[in-house]
């Protein structure tokens, strides 16, 4: 009789550890329609995770699945309807799916646009975490999460060099509700104890960043002048500087925070700043343009509030994370134009 129930126990066990071994570890991704969503699926498809994402329905497409297209995983993934303003969907969403990791990406992260929608920035950016938080909290608190802050924080800087301990003084009403954001995130991991982490990521960039974003218009606009489709190049305040990276970078940070015993928050940068016009000008070089034949500055985009400067330190990031940025600016950039070049010749 010992040695039956000796096997059987041993069986079971045997069971269980297959279970463990097969079950895939589910991800929830908010925001998986933006740019840092569509990468973020796409690392977390090549390590075998279920990924599930959150995306708004809208009246003229489905979904707009254009980013998970261009890196070819839209059927990969499981598209579920949601708003982040709307927390009675957002508890079902996650007493159905259950995931073992929440990736919260969605936001109106516009930062010009944020003055000219600041209650909406306020309810999406700012609350809307804790509507994510509340979801957890109430449904599955056993989720990792993790929340996408902003160096838009730090905004007028109070040290030249900004780690995880500078003083946040926002600039914008995005910053504002990011900061908002940032410090529900602390709150729900000192008070209930959730796994919640807050990356604090400097300016990341790709072929898939919004055409809105300063990276994107310029390496668009370099495409369409080459190509002889456009002449000019407006923009507003060329002197900011930018500590940019590349997204595809950046979201390894995110899955990495959420793999450490311990929830903490963690700057991403390169450590590195430029300015606006330095950006442009590689932009234009590599494809054999000057900068000046086509640059107007337009008064009219400079911003009611501007961050001049931005210039994060990542020793934190490296030494507990082993986290590194592996693509430089230069090569972003280009990656950038080249994209951009493809898509007008194809168009
Ligand atoms: P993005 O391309 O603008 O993507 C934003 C995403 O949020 C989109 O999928 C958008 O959906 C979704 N969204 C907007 N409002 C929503 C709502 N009410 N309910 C549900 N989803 C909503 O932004 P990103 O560059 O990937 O950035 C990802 C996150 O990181 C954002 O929170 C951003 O603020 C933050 N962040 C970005 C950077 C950066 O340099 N990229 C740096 C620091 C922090 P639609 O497609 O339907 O519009
Ligand atoms: O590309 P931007 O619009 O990015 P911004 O404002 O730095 O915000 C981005 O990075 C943040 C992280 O620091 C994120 F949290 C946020 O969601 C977003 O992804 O502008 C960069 C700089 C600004 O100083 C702006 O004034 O470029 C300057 N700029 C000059 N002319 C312009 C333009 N920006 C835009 N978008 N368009 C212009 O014509």
């Amino acid at each position: 009789t010992a040695l039956r129930s000796l096997l059987s126990i041993t069986r079971a066990k045997l069971r269980q550890d297959d279970q463990e071994f097969d079950v895939a570890k589910k991800a929830l991704i908010t925001g998986i329609t933006g740019q840092d969503g569509a990468y973020l699926a796409q690392l977390l498809l090549s390590k075998g995770y279920e990924v599930h994402g959150l995306a708004r329905r809208s009246s003229t497409s489905d979904v707009n699945l254009s980013r998970l297209q261009w890196l070819g995983i839209e059927k990969d993934v499981r598209i579920v309807d949601g708003d982040l303003l709307d927390l009675s969907g957002l508890v079902r969403t996650v007493t159905d799916i259950k995931p073992d990791e929440l990736y919260n990406l969605a936001a109106q992260s516009f930062v010009a646009s944020s003055w000219q929608q600041p209650v909406l920035t306020g309810n999406v950016t700012g609350l809307g975490v804790t509507n994510v938080l509340e979801a957890i909290r109430l449904a599955k608190p056993d989720t990792r999460f993790y929340q996408a802050s902003s160096s838009e924080m730090y905004g007028l800087v109070q040290q030249p060099v900004q780690s995880e301990t500078t003083p946040f003084y926002p600039r914008s009403p995005y910053a504002v509700a990011k900061l908002y954001g940032h410090w529900i995130t602390v709150n729900y991991r000192e008070s209930f104890g959730i796994h919640a982490s807050s990356g604090i990521l400097f300016n990341h960039e790709s072929p898939l960043r919004g055409i809105e974003f300063v990276t994107r218009k310029v390496t668009d606009s370099v495409a369409r002048i080459k190509l002889g489709l456009s002449k000019e190049l407006r923009l507003g305040n060329t002197s900011a500087k930018r500590d940019w990276g590349h997204a595809k970078d950046y979201v390894r940070a995110m899955w990495l925070m959420l793999q450490q015993d311990t929830p903490d928050d963690y700057v991403v940068a390169t450590g590195r700043t430029s300015t606006v016009r330095t950006m442009c000008e590689i932009a234009f070089s590599h494809v054999g343009l000057n900068i000046d034949d086509h640059l107007v500055i337009d008064e009219a985009l400079f911003r009611p509030a501007e961050v001049e400067i931005l210039l994060g330190d990542p020793a934190k990031a490296k030494a507990k994370l082993g986290w590194e940025t592996s693509i430089s600016m230069e090569e972003l950039i280009r990656e950038m134009v080249d994209a951009d070049m493809a898509r007008h010749r194809k168009a």
